[in-house]
């Protein structure tokens, strides 16, 4: 089999760039390892930027979530005594949609479906040949079949632990990551939002955030050391805890219900450097991993597929490689912002147990200077809705 632009991995980042290339005319051929139920199943992130917003509608894919999504023009950060309102709108003139990665994963697929993009599902062994070279190739099975792709170039969209990154040779790649010292876990619920917008909070006994993924479904977040187990998490204790860790009024109001999913995900912030090798290009969690606390992971995935999909475009279609010799160094520039933000916004809001008195006050007088400074609430505001493309 042959295509222009092999992607490895059926995530986001995948299906979103397979969608850009075939509307522009590239072909393109996605391999995922796992089955499409089990790819939908999978409860992740819930905030979109505006530019993925707008990228999803320029994919054509923006009509449910217009319809079904959330338009959020600000947030509460309830930390150390404080409730601070952090307008969106009136310091930025933008908003954030609330809308599920599971909804998008959804609309993309239908949409590659109806234009006819192949996408094979449960391709095993992947592995990646001849990427410095002018004519790579992809090889896999399926039901113990052994099948081959030629392609001109191969887009790594496989995830923290695909295969992509790894075909870079360990003395051409360079790694950054901080181990953050606990876990959150998440539960899904089908109980009303306690708040019209999220809360992060930030407490002695650990940060908590509420989220939602519409007016009858709820998504909540507890620290958590990264011994604990889901199991271990009765219902009832984990709503107990979370009602500790909200401030007083938004505590006497959540509503409470059976988890309907319940897991435990580590934080950690890892970036990979470079994000090309020879005919491989690295987008999303492949090159890059952020702590969940700033809403940043799937919006990264975006803006990496946005720089990739023009710079594939210009040389399949305009014969032009130079967007693909920049595409490394454009992409991490926005990856080490948006990595700043996620590391300030966990260090600001969670308890380090192995730390000190002094960063407990440390995070107060943030929080305090937070609470009193426009221009500290306008630079929150301009990282939480995104960075410029
Ligand atoms: P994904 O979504 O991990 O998709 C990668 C796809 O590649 C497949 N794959 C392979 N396919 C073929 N061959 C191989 N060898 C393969 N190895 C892997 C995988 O099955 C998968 O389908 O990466 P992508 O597309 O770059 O998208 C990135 C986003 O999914 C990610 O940044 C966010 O979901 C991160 N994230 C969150 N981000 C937020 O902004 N807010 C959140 O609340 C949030 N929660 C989360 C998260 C990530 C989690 N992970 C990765 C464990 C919660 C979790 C649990
Ligand atoms: C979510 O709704 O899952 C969510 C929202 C905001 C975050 C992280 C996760 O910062």
């Amino acid at each position: 089999m042959r295509t222009q632009v092999c992607i490895i991995g059926g995530g986001p980042s995948g299906l979103l760039l397979a969608l850009l290339l075939h509307r522009a005319g590239v072909a393109a051929v996605v391999l995922e390892r796992k089955s499409r139920d089990y790819v939908l199943a999978r409860i992740r992130a819930g905030v979109l930027e505006q530019g993925l917003t707008d990228l999803l509608a320029e994919a054509g894919v923006g009509t449910r979530m217009a319809r079904e999504g959330f338009r959020h023009d600000g947030t509460l950060i309830a930390a150390f005594g404080h409730q601070i309102r952090i307008d969106f709108q009136a310091l930025t003139g933008r908003h954030v949609t609330i809308y599920g990665q599971t909804e998008v994963t959804h609309d993309l697929y239908d949409a590659l479906d109806a234009a006819g993009v192949t996408v094979i599902h449960e391709a095993e062994g992947v592995a990646l040949h001849d990427l410095t070279g002018a004519h790579p190739h992809v090889t896999f099975t399926t039901n113990g079949t052994g099948r081959r792709i030629d392609c001109d170039h191969v887009a790594g969209c496989d995830g923290f632990h695909g295969v992509s990154r790894a075909a870079i040779p360990q003395d051409l790649r360079r790694e950054f990551e901080h181990v953050y010292p606990f876990g959150w876990l998440g539960i899904l619920s089908e109980t009303p939002p306690v708040h019209d917008e999220l809360i992060y909070a930030g407490h002695d006994r650990g940060f908590a955030l509420c989220s939602m993924r519409n007016a009858h479904l709820s998504r909540y977040y507890l620290q958590v050391p990264l011994t604990d187990r889901p199991e271990g998490w009765t219902d009832t204790a984990f709503w107990d805890e979370l009602r500790r860790r909200l401030p007083e009024e938004h505590a006497q109001r959540l509503a409470t219900g059976p988890a309907i999913e319940k897991s435990i995900a580590p934080l950690r912030s890892f970036i990979s450097e470079p994000m090309r090798h020879g005919r491989l290009f690295l987008a999303g969690d492949a090159a890059h991993i952020v702590p969940p606390t700033g809403a940043k992971g799937l919006n990264l995935a975006a803006s990496d597929v946005r720089y990739l999909s023009q710079a594939l475009i210009a040389a399949h279609v305009a014969g032009d490689d130079s967007l693909l010799e920049g595409y490394s160094a454009r992409a991490l520039g926005r990856v080490w912002k948006a990595s700043r933000f996620s590391w300030a916004m966990t260090r600001m809001l969670h308890a380090f147990p192995d730390e000190g008195p002094f960063l407990r006050r440390m995070q107060e007088a943030e929080v305090e200077t937070l609470a009193t400074s426009p221009a500290a609430q306008a630079a929150l505001a301009e990282a939480y809705v995104g960075f410029p493309y």
